[in-house]
């Protein structure tokens, strides 16, 4: 639909505070008119959705404003990045797109910038370095930081405003973003708005050490600057200069914007925790009829009048159009879950067979991307002098250089949500995870963030997490796990498990290529469990696919990481003593899962044998027998089997981890046992 003009007015997008001195009355004008056309949208869409048009929440700036236009007046839209939260519509009106493009967005309509997947407000404009917020309040800074980063590698003095309130102050995220936005020296504004309050409760009740927010920048030896969002004069003058400090220095600055909430939480909030009389005082400062009353002395109250009238129609055309536009349909849904990908051009080295082990492989694919791909980079704990916990990074810092290889404090949430910003920025990162298992400390940057982002804004997030898993290695119940039906329960991960060195090479080469995250498995009992020839694979994006290992005709065998190697030797087993044989395939590729080869497999031989390391209950296995059974009963000679771990958290010593795990001799046991 065809959106009307916007008034001539709102074609300012800009400010600087030098303004003040040389045309002071319009400078303030622009301000206001931006002020009052975020606060009536505000209002309107609470009227809106008490009307019952606008689904979900609506949580208002109303109070806000005084502080968060000047900001966004002040950002330079070419260049910066930033993450705006749940009360900062004034924040995304002026950063880029047209009212109705908004205005679509509350009322999930088929022209909704999210198309109406994302609620109220979780919108960004993501080719306007403008990041879509996700729920969970903290997570959003360090993308913040990475897409800025990405910025100034790429030559620009970009800012990154990362937007969050008293509450989200208190999550772990913003503790991890802000002492490695200071280690990296990344020009980042943390803009805490603090209203006084996290839905109901007051900031007395959120924090011990004193509700002065600003000075937990000196922990991080950072600046800090608090601000009065009702006086929006002073705003202009002092966020003029922080924005032109940061820019200057790249270095990050905590700004605390005092707020009011004069709406409450959202729609529904009755407010009745309030202490009598705290909610008048909040509408007597409220800084939109304040700074109002001064733009009028400056300009005249005709001015002022005329451009809230022409906005007030301008806003009601653009609710008429939004209204009018056609309800949103399903189609296109799940074909947009991943990003399409298109495959990079690769060098045909190495040209000559290596014999390698599977880490030493891991390093050559490492080695090889960051050699053709400039804008690779890899990042983790400990990868740099000392080459990782397994080594796989040994001499890359060296050879390509801190810029691009670089260790990373424990802080997984921060460096996760940071590489996924740098993705989003042009940059594709490999990030080291120590083990596996500490990536349930990004879980929300993984799953909720990452996962979901091409789905919520059509933005390509390519990203590979390595993740040194499994057991075996008496390594103890929080450095064994297999995770992958943990993680792969949420959509939008790509996943691979590669068993030998060749496929761990290629698996690494095809992951990297992926416009999407990418979950790489690598069982650390395999790192260094012998050498094969490793080569240029023009054929390496088949890892995708299951391999074929051996055929046969009595069942159906489905494996991967290091239970390959177990499954090969028990079949052997069977195949020598018995004259029995199987179908074995190592799988690969974990998500999407390609089961043509298998299912054929399947029809073939009636039978079917699934083993993985991970847990028995909610497994790997449920998924592929689910898939496997449902499309094919009618061919099943028998109940399928399943070999899996107990359900239990991995034990330590070598004799309850060998009860706890599939082994050969159990592999063996299980499947006669199955026989009959
Ligand atoms: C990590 C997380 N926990 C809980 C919530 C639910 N929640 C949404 S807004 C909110 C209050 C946030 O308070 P604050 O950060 O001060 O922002 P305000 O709403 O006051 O602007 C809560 C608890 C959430 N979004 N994220
Ligand atoms: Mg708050």
């Amino acid at each position: 639909m065809a959106f009307p003009n916007p008034p001539a007015f709102l074609a300012a997008r800009d400010l600087r505070a030098a303004e003040l001195e040389n045309n002071r009355a319009e400078a303030l004008l622009r301000t206001y008119a931006w002020m009052h056309l975020t606060r009536t949208m505000d209002n309107r869409i609470l009227e809106l959705f008490r009307q019952g048009l606008l689904r979900g929440t609506v949580t208002g700036g109303q109070g806000h404003e005084g502080f968060l236009v000047p900001l966004a007046l002040i950002a330079d839209k070419r260049t910066d990045v930033a993450s705006f939260t749940h009360r900062d519509l004034g924040g995304h009106l002026i950063w880029s797109g047209h009212v109705c493009e908004h205005l679509n967005q509350y009322f999930a309509n088929a022209d909704s910038p999210t198309k109406a997947r994302e609620g109220n407000i979780h919108h960004g404009d993501p080719a306007n370095r403008s990041l879509p917020m996700i729920s969970h309040l903290g997570v959003m800074l360090s993308t913040v930081m990475g897409r800025t980063d990405a910025q100034r590698r790429q030559g620009d003095a970009s800012v990154g405003f990362a937007f969050f309130g008293d509450g989200g102050s208190s999550t772990g995220d913003v503790h991890e973003s802000m002492n490695l936005a200071s280690l990296l020296s990344l020009p980042i504004v943390f803009v805490i708005e603090n209203n006084g309050y996290a839905y109901s409760t007051p900031v007395s009740e959120q924090f011990a050490a004193g509700t002065e927010l600003w000075k937990r920048a000196l922990g991080y030896g950072m600046e800090g600057v608090v601000v009065d969002a009702t006086d929006v004069e002073a705003c202009i003058r002092t966020l003029d200069t922080v924005v032109a400090k940061v820019r200057r220095t790249s270095r990050p600055i905590v700004l605390e914007a005092r707020t009011l909430r004069l709406r409450g939480h959202a729609a529904y909030d009755t407010c009745d925790y309030l202490q009598p009389g705290e909610s008048d005082a909040f509408f007597a400062r409220d800084p939109v009829p304040k700074f109002r009353a001064q733009v009028v002395t400056l300009v005249g109250a005709e001015r002022v009048e005329a451009i809230e009238t022409e906005l007030n129609t301008f806003l009601e055309s653009c609710v008429k159009i939004a209204l009018a536009t056609p309800r949103p349909t399903p189609a296109g849904m799940e074909a947009d879950l991943f990003a399409p990908t298109q495959p990079l051009t690769w060098q045909p080295t190495p040209a000559a067979p290596q014999s390698l082990n599977l880490a030493q492989a891991l390093n050559q694919a490492l080695r090889k991307i960051l050699t053709e791909r400039p804008e690779s980079l890899i990042l983790g704990q400990d990868i740099g002098a000392y080459g990782g916990a397994f080594k796989i990074t040994e001499g890359l810092l060296n050879d390509f250089g801190r810029a691009r290889v670089f260790n990373t404090p424990l802080a997984e949430s921060a460096c996760t949500g940071y590489a996924i910003g740098m993705a989003l920025g042009g940059f594709r990162p490999i990030e080291e995870f120590q083990f596996a298992d500490f990536c349930t400390e990004a879980t929300t940057q993984i799953t909720l963030n990452a996962a979901t982002m091409h789905f919520r804004c059509g933005a390509p997030c390519p990203l590979v997490f390595r993740l040194p898993a499994g057991g075996g290695l008496t390594f103890g119940s929080f450095h064994s796990q297999e995770l992958e039906s943990f993680l792969l329960a949420m959509p939008g991960l790509k996943a691979l498990y590669p068993s030998t060195p060749q496929d761990a090479f290629n698996a690494l080469l095809a992951a990297y290529e992926e416009n999407n995250p990418v979950l790489l498995f690598e069982h650390k009992g395999l790192y260094r469990r012998g050498k094969a020839p490793v080569v240029w694979d023009p054929d390496f994006r088949a890892v995708w696919k299951p391999r074929q290992l051996a055929t046969g005709d009595f069942a159906t065998v489905v494996t991967y990481g290091e239970m390959v190697l177990l499954a090969t030797e028990a079949t052997a087993y069977f195949r020598d003593e018995y004259e029995v044989s199987f179908d074995l395939f190592d799988l690969r590729a974990l998500s999407p899962l390609d089961l043509t080869a298998i299912e054929a497999s399947v029809q073939r031989t009636g039978r079917l044998i699934v083993i993985h390391e991970g847990r028995r209950t909610h497994g790997f296995g449920a998924e592929l027998l689910a898939r496997l059974t449902e499309s094919h009963f009618a061919a099943l000679k028998a109940a399928p089997l399943r070999i899996a771990s107990l359900d239990l958290p991995v034990p330590f010593a070598p004799e309850l981890e060998q009860a706890f795990r599939p082994t050969k001799e159990k592999i063996i046991d299980q499947i006669a046992a199955w026989m009959g």
